[in-house]
């Protein structure tokens, strides 16, 4: 099944790119819980983690490290929420697999 992730991937979609690789993409998410919220996508359209080889759902958490970082770099914030929304039940919208990492900052007061 094509998903808007795999749009996006392809480039039939517009997205704001932060990193590309052989097995993830990483962009700007359209929706933003605040400046900076981001999601990593493996290229494959995965569902959920469990259909996700090992080899791919430790990269895509090697590349949310490397997120948090630059975000407390840049944007200087105290911490991130790194999630991902694993079934419709979870609240997953998009069925391909993607991890968010939203930067947080002390007293935020943000509700996820
Ligand atoms: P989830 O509920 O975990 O499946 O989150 C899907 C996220 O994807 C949501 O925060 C909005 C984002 N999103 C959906 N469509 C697009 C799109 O076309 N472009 C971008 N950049 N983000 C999208």
């Amino acid at each position: 099944m094509e998903t808007i992730f795999s749009k996006i991937i392809k480039g039939t979609i517009p997205s704001v790119k932060l990193h590309e690789d052989d097995l993830c993409i990483s962009i700007l998410d359209i929706n933003p819980v605040c400046k900076g919220h981001l999601l990593i996508i493996a290229r494959d359209p995965y569902p959920t983690i469990s259909e996700c080889p090992d080899e791919t759902l430790g990269h895509m958490m090697h590349l949310a490290k490397e997120a948090d970082k630059k975000l407390r770099a840049v944007l200087h914030c105290d911490g991130t929420n790194i999630m991902i929304n694993n079934g419709k039940a979870s609240g997953q919208e998009v069925p391909h697999l993607h991890i968010h990492v939203i930067p947080r900052f002390e007293d935020d007061n943000q509700k996820l």
